[in-house]
């Protein structure tokens, strides 16, 4: 084992995937306690073990990230390659957030931008992958949430073209639905 980054506190929900498109796997992490997120790329197999060879970011966006439970890459045009990274945020904030890079300069964090999806659903996130789900348009999102505050723990199937619509007035409107009423029967795992 070797260590790429010792100043955040919890790191949780790690996931690994090539957002820079190098062909080196590259690292996100949230960091529940601290309430972080960044992005570690992937200096190549000569450096890989060495810390301070792996270039990071914070890629919050600006968004408050406390209580994060977990952070994975995701592909939201599905052309195969991740384009952006789903965070499942639990604690005080409860939301899922996509964040996604927007400028010239990847290890500048004013070139990534953030949204929550659920600005008003309180539920405790910790969980959130991206996949084509349902075979209809865009890309989908599967959530799972922990009971929390009387919110009892819940799986999400939340659809849409997501893929464009990064705006205040447009993540207002996502869609959300209990996956256990909505299902239709040839969707399956
Ligand atoms: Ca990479
Ligand atoms: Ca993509
Ligand atoms: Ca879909």
């Amino acid at each position: 084992m070797w260590k790429i980054d010792t100043l955040g506190n919890g790191a949780d929900g790690v996931h690994i995937g090539d957002i820079n498109r190098d062909g080196l796997v590259d690292v996100v992490s949230g960091w529940e306690q601290s309430g972080d997120l960044m992005l570690y790329f992937n200096p190549g197999p000569e450096l890989v073990r060495d810390e301070i060879a792996w270039s990071q970011v914070d890629i919050s966006g600006g968004l408050p990230i406390k209580g994060i439970e977990d952070a994975a890459f995701a592909d939201f045009d599905l052309d195969g390659f991740d384009d952006a990274i789903i965070s499942s945020i639990e604690g005080d904030t409860r939301s899922l957030g996509i964040h996604w890079f927007e400028g010239d300069d990847m290890l500048d964090p004013d070139d990534w931008r953030g949204v929550y999806m659920m600005p008003e659903e309180l539920a405790g996130y910790m969980k959130a992958r991206v996949a084509q789900i349902d075979g209809v348009a865009g890309a989908d999102i599967v959530a799972g949430s922990r009971s929390m505050d009387g919110v009892p723990a819940g799986v999400y199937w939340q659809w849409r073209r997501v893929w464009g619509i990064y705006d205040e007035s447009a993540h207002n409107n996502f869609q959300r639905n209990d996956m256990e009423s909505e299902l239709p029967d040839t969707v399956s795992w």
